[in-house]
C-alpha cells in the first residue's frame, strides 16, 4: 500500500529539517515557508520531478544515438560520458528564495529552467560544438539560451558550454514541453570544474585571492591541454606530415 502525504509528511520533515540545517538554509527560512515547503512536495512536487526525470532521459537518448552514428562515421566516439542529475529540493528552494520568486510548483516549472541537468563530456573541444549543432538540429528540440563559458570563460576560470533546452515527453495523455540544462564539456574542463567545486567552498580562507589566481592558472593550463590535444588529433587524422608547432618536442613528447 502506498503511503498517504499525512504518513509521509513527518519523515519528510524530518529529513528536509537535517539537509536544511546542513545547507544553513533554515534560519533565513521562516518555519511557515518551510512547512508551505513540505506540503507541496508530495503529490505535485513529486509528478513534476518525474516530468523532469522524462526530460533528462529524453535528453541523454538523443547523445547516446548520436554517439553510436558519429562513431561509425568517424571511427571514434565523441562522447565520453554523460551524467544527469535532477536539482536537489533545498538547492530549488534555495535558488527561489535567492531569486525573491514566490514558492510553488508553478513557479520552479516557469522560473527554475535547470532543475533537470545533463551534462555531456565530450573527448575535444570540437566535438562539443559539433554535438551542440546536431542537437539543435533536431526538430523537437528549441533552444532557450546558449552560454558560452568555453570562448568567455567565468571570472572563476569556469568553462563549458551551456544549453538550456525544451524538449517534449510524451505522457499517456498528454505532451509536456519539458526544460533542461545541458553542460558540454571536455574530461579536463570536467577535471577542472570538478575539483573547483570541491575547493570553492573554503574562499572564505584568507588567502582567497591567491587561490582564485592558481585556479584561474589551472584553467588556462586545462584550456591550453585540450587545445594541444585537439591539435595532435588533428595531426593524425591528417596523416602526419609537419607536427603541430606549439609544445611538441622533436622526439614528439609534450614540452
Ligand atoms: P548545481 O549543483 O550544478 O546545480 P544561476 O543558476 O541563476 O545561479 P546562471 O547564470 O543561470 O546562474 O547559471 P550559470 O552560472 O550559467 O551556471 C550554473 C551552473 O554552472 C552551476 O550550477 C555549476 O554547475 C556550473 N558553474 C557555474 N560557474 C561555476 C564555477 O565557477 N565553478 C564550477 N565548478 N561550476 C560552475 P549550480 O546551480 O551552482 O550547482
Amino acid at each position: 500500500m502506498l503511503m498517504g502525504d499525512k504518513a509521509i509528511r513527518p519523515v519528510l520533515e524530518r529529513l528536509t529539517e537535517d539537509r536544511l540545517r546542513r545547507g544553513k538554509l533554515l534560519g533565513r527560512l521562516s518555519q511557515k515557508e518551510v512547512l508551505d515547503w513540505l506540503d507541496q512536495r508530495t503529490n505535485p512536487y513529486r509528478e513534476l520531478m518525474t516530468y523532469y526525470r522524462c526530460a533528462m532521459m529524453e535528453v541523454e537518448t538523443k547523445f547516446n544515438v548520436l554517439n553510436e552514428e558519429l562513431s561509425l562515421q568517424y571511427d571514434r566516439n565523441p562522447i565520453e560520458s554523460i551524467k544527469s542529475r535532477l536539482k536537489e529540493p533545498e538547492s530549488i528552494l534555495e535558488k527561489m528564495k535567492r531569486k525573491g520568486l514566490p514558492l510553488t510548483i508553478e513557479s520552479i516549472e516557469d522560473n527554475i529552467f535547470d532543475v533537470a541537468g545533463v551534462r555531456v563530456i565530450c573527448s575535444f573541444p570540437e566535438d562539443i560544438y559539433m554535438l551542440t549543432d546536431c542537437l539543435l538540429r533536431q526538430d523537437d528540440i528549441t533552444l532557450i539560451t546558449r552560454k558560452d563559458y568555453i570562448k568567455n570563460p567565468k571570472e572563476s576560470g569556469y568553462r563549458s558550454l551551456h544549453l538550456i533546452v525544451e524538449v517534449p515527453i510524451f505522457l499517456h495523455d498528454q505532451k509536456k514541453m519539458m526544460k533542461v540544462e545541458v553542460q558540454m564539456r571536455t574530461i579536463a574542463m570536467d577535471f577542472w570544474a570538478s575539483l573547483e567545486h570541491k575547493i570553492r567552498y573554503k574562499k572564505d580562507l584568507p588567502q582567497a585571492v591567491a587561490i582564485s589566481d592558481e585556479l584561474r592558472q589551472c584553467s588556462e593550463m586545462s584550456a591550453q591541454l585540450d587545445a594541444r590535444m585537439e591539435a595532435v588529433r588533428r595531426w593524425i587524422e591528417h596523416g602526419g606530415g609537419e607536427p603541430p608547432a606549439a609544445g611538441m618536442s622533436p622526439n614528439n613528447k609534450m614540452e
